[in-house]
């Protein structure tokens, strides 16, 4: 009795492992969405029927060795006129895009130095690719060239994230062509079901990515020789390194492969408006080194990080929506809790820098500026006062959401401070109140003031006269700078053909760029021996310089001087 008792126990315990294996199978099979063979040759043939023509069409257009190298490829007649005017909708030629060959090859952009360096990285990659609404031949290259580019052994796979796109060749010729042309690789391809914003749906994608580094990519880029091994190789060195290759220019019109130069290239930096800029290279021997170099930002589409790391130190701030910010926030973040930025030479991936952006955003909300917000408002301490200069509309706003999280993160981690961050990482940042002789409004004849005309960010213009803003507004912020300089954040005066002055990128080597500012007001202009005035200068025109005299028209008063 005790025998049978035993065996009907087993019996009992054997059904009930294999109905929970079953039961586990069915889940895992679910969950994981894995696809039994019969199941995808069921698929493919279904979209078959439906898309191979188009696709057969669509490959046949393609002119071979068009845009080969890298070379600024053209069309002629008809196709050329479309191609123009494809630039005023979409901010590159998709006439010309959908003409070149998806695989085209491009010539190795690197200095010659980095074929020196030989690298045998471990790691694996996840190559996140996210779009919305591309064009599918500009995302089809991107794809092929990460193919044909990465070593298959450090390719764990690549995900693609569509971020909700409308348009119809990104829906399901994309997945006949990924099932059919590029079946061999192990692409994994996410539909978001609403559309999520860029900063979201790049988190979708680390959510599923399986490699031990992330790297992230813009849907429009084209990765050259070597271009993983040496980020992978920094990563396997430094767990806490963030790199960023060097990322070189396709040309919009004629996707022409364009480089600074071999050894040109300038790493990421900020302005005080809450916006990514390109800045210098402060030591030359960094430069030459082809080694990694401090960044201290990036521009935030193309990046590669430990994938645990990433999580770590907070993935992304999820409450961003849209597009802009995250890629501050990120470079902020890294360098205040303990990562570094850097920028890899050897490492080059091309681009297109877009004009504007050929996409809309749900409800036309300024994201970027909400974003930025939010970052400055974890991230900046009292420095933010500088972005609500420009932004004076979005300070303590509603519409910045909650922050109770990001701030949360920034304690647990024991981030350091922004002004750590300025000290050692961005010496260099001009701070607007900080070594200056004086700063604020610049007042002539008390109604005037000095007034930058509006003049947009990376251009040149007059230095302007205009009335003076009740309040001390972004355009009418100007310093006396301890090294001499009359400036605006990067810009700074100069004079030309001894008489007009104008905004000019600053060089920091005095000469047409030295003023000095007078306790009698007069703010003075040694190598042209002459001063700053507004006479006869209207509000809204550009200032000049005069001999000194005493005269109400050369006298300025600045809202903070600093006695020393
Ligand atoms: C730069 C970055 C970009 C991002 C952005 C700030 C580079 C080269 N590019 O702008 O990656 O960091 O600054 O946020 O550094 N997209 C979506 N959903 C959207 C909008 C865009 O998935 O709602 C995709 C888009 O298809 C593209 C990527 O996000 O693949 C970046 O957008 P972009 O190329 O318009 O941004 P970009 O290069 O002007
Ligand atoms: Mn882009």
């Amino acid at each position: 009795m005790l025998m049978k008792c035993g065996r009907i126990k087993k019996l009992y315990i054997r059904i009930l492992v294999v109905i929970f294996f079953a039961i586990w199978l069915i889940f895992y099979l679910k969950f994981f969405k894995l696809k039994l063979p019969t199941e995808i040759e069921e698929k493919v043939s279904r979209l078959a029927a439906k898309y191979e023509g188009t696709l057969e069409e669509y490959e046949s257009k393609i002119i071979p060795g068009l845009g080969d190298d890298g070379e600024p490829a053209f069309l002629e007649g008809e196709d050329q006129a479309k191609g123009d005017e494809s630039l005023k909708t979409f901010a590159l030629n998709t006439v010309l895009s959908d003409r070149m060959p998806l695989n085209r090859k491009l010539r190795d952009p690197r200095n010659p130095r980095c074929k020196e360096f030989s690298y045998n990285p471990k790691l694996k990659a996840s190559v996140i690719i996210i779009f919305y609404n591309e064009l599918l031949s500009v995302v089809l290259r991107t794809i092929w060239s990460v193919i044909l580019q990465t070593p298959n052994h450090l390719l764990q796979e690549i995900i693609l994230v569509d971020d909700c796109s409308t348009t119809e060749p990104l829906k399901g010729l994309l997945d006949y062509y990924i099932l059919t042309r590029l079946k061999n690789y192990n692409i994994r391809l996410v539909r978001l079901s609403s559309r999520m914003g860029l900063i979201r749906a790049r988190l979708q994608g680390a959510r599923v990515a399986t490699g031990d580094v992330l790297v992230f990519l813009d849907s429009h880029c084209e990765a050259t020789t070597q271009w993983l091994e040496p980020l992978l190789a920094r990563i396997e060195e430094d767990k806490t390194a963030v790199l960023v290759p060097i990322i070189d220019v396709i040309e919009a019109n004629t996707f022409a492969y364009s480089t600074n130069g071999e050894t040109n290239f300038q790493v990421g930096g900020f302005s005080w408006s809450g916006h990514f800029t390109w800045i210098d290279i402060q030591k030359e021997e960094d430069k030459e080194s082809m080694g990694p170099v401090r960044s201290p930002t990036m521009a935030g589409g193309l990046f590669a990080i430990d994938r645990n790391f990433f999580w770590d130190i907070g993935s992304y701030d999820e409450q961003m929506d849209g597009w802009g910010g995250e890629n501050l926030e990120m470079s902020f973040r890294i360098w205040q809790c303990g990562g570094k930025l850097e920028t890899v030479p050897c490492s080059r991936v091309g681009h297109v820098f877009r004009d504007f952006h050929p996409y809309s955003f749900p409800d036309n909300k300024d994201t970027h500026g909400i974003n930025t917000a939010r970052l400055v408002d974890v991230w900046m301490d009292d420095y933010k006062r500088f972005f609500y200069m420009f932004e004076p509309l979005l300070e303590n706003n509603p519409v910045i959401g909650d922050l109770t999280h990001r701030k949360q993160l920034r304690q647990k981690l024991r981030c350091k401070s922004f002004k750590w961050y300025l000290d050692n990482i961005y010496p260099e940042k001009f701070i607007l109140d900080e070594n200056v002789f004086a700063y604020g409004q610049a007042r002539n004849r008390k109604e005037y003031c000095l007034d930058d005309l509006q003049l947009g960010e990376g251009k040149m213009g007059p230095l302007g006269l205009y009335v003076c803003h009740p309040n001390l507004a972004m355009s009418q912020y100007f310093s006396i700078s301890s090294k001499g300089e009359l400036r605006k954040e990067n810009f700074c005066a100069e004079v030309h053909n001894e008489r007009t002055v104008q905004l000019t990128e600053c060089h920091g080597h005095k000469k047409n760029q030295y003023w000095r500012y007078f306790t009698n007001g007069t703010i003075y202009h040694p190598s042209t021996n002459k001063c700053l005035t507004t006479f006869e200068v209207e509000p809204g025109k550009g200032l000049l310089v005069e001999k000194c005299k005493k005269s109400r028209y050369q006298l300025w008063e600045f809202t903070y001087v600093n006695h020393t």
